[in-house]
């Protein structure tokens, strides 16, 4: 009888990967992960039989300091450039700082990693805790805890920024957004959804004020991506196009074809306030549909 600790490290590996950073390699009967200790960021993800269903780009830096170009990206405490001082790092800085791993667990179909950050940040004065819960098999899911350790409220902005692959995102449609009114930061304004969202140039919407869940529909690798959220009020819809992409260069050539982010995310109007002693979660889960 494999005990559960050995049943756990069968399942999770501890390595380093480029330039020293720390890595969670996870593995088992349903599906395999890839999980960087700085930020938190899943890098990789795919059940067993499929495709990747997380991206992660070829041309990526794996640098100290800066999260990864692809994955599932952190972005806490705030969404974007920050509201006042330009200075500070975009999308926050807990992408950017070392989890400690808090404990991993082998369960029935999945195995479980938990991370934890208690930031240290003169651009954040509200004593918090953070804790990352992912499970991966055939299905993944990732809960976002934010904890207010404080005697005063705060106001955060967090996302799961999920760069997901796909065959082709000139073919893909995405499904639950019709109807919602998204902040367009391509052409500017706040607009309408009509239909399904496609891509054919450079998108980068804010949705406001949505709970509903999401399909992918990815006719190239023929299958459809679920994304199902809780404590989640904002999904944005991103892929940079060709001109912004060679600018970027770590997305490599042609890459913003086969990437396309779907972000889960309490952003702009649905920014969340956390009273004292409180907590807020934010939990996907990610599946592919027979
Ligand atoms: O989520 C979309 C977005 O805010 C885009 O505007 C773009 O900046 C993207 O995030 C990537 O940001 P990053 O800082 O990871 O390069």
């Amino acid at each position: 009888m494999v005990s559960k600790l050995e049943a756990t490290l069968g399942e999770v590996a501890f390595v380093e990967g480029p330039n020293g950073l720390g890595l969670i390699e996870v593995k088992n009967s349903a599906g395999t992960a890839t999980i960087a200790l700085q930020g938190a960021q899943l890098l990789s993800w795919a059940p067993v039989g499929e495709k990747p269903v997380i991206w992660l780009s070829g041309k990526a830096n794996y640098l100290k300091g800066k999260s990864v170009r692809g994955g599932i990206p952190i972005c806490w405490p705030w969404f974007g450039p920050h509201p006042e001082e330009p200075s500070h790092p975009a999308h926050g800085f807990a992408r950017n700082l070392d989890w400690e791993v808090a404990g991993t667990k082998s369960l029935t179909d999945a195995t479980q990693v938990v991370l934890r950050l208690i930031p240290n940040e003169i651009s954040w004065p509200y004593p918090s805790e953070l804790e990352c819960r992912i499970k991966v098999g055939r299905t993944l899911e990732m809960d976002l805890i934010t904890r207010n350790a404080g005697l005063e409220p705060f106001t955060m902005g967090c996302a799961l920024h999920t760069y997901f692959e796909v065959g082709d995102v000139r073919t893909v449609e995405i499904l639950g957004l019709e109807e919602a009114f998204y902040i367009d930061k391509v052409n500017g304004g706040k607009k309408r959804q009509s239909g399904p969202v496609t891509v054919n140039s450079e998108v980068d919407r804010i949705y406001l004020d949505t709970a509903s869940d999401c399909l992918i529909r990815d006719p190239g690798y023929n299958r459809t991506i679920r994304v199902e959220k809780e404590g989640s009020r904002s999904t944005v819809v991103w892929n940079p196009w060709m001109e912004k992409a060679d600018k970027m260069g770590d997305l490599g050539d042609k890459g913003y074809l086969n990437m396309l982010c779907v972000e889960s995310c309490n952003a702009a109007d649905d920014v969340v306030t956390v009273p004292p002693g409180k907590s807020h979660r934010l939990s996907v889960r990610y599946s592919i549909l027979a």
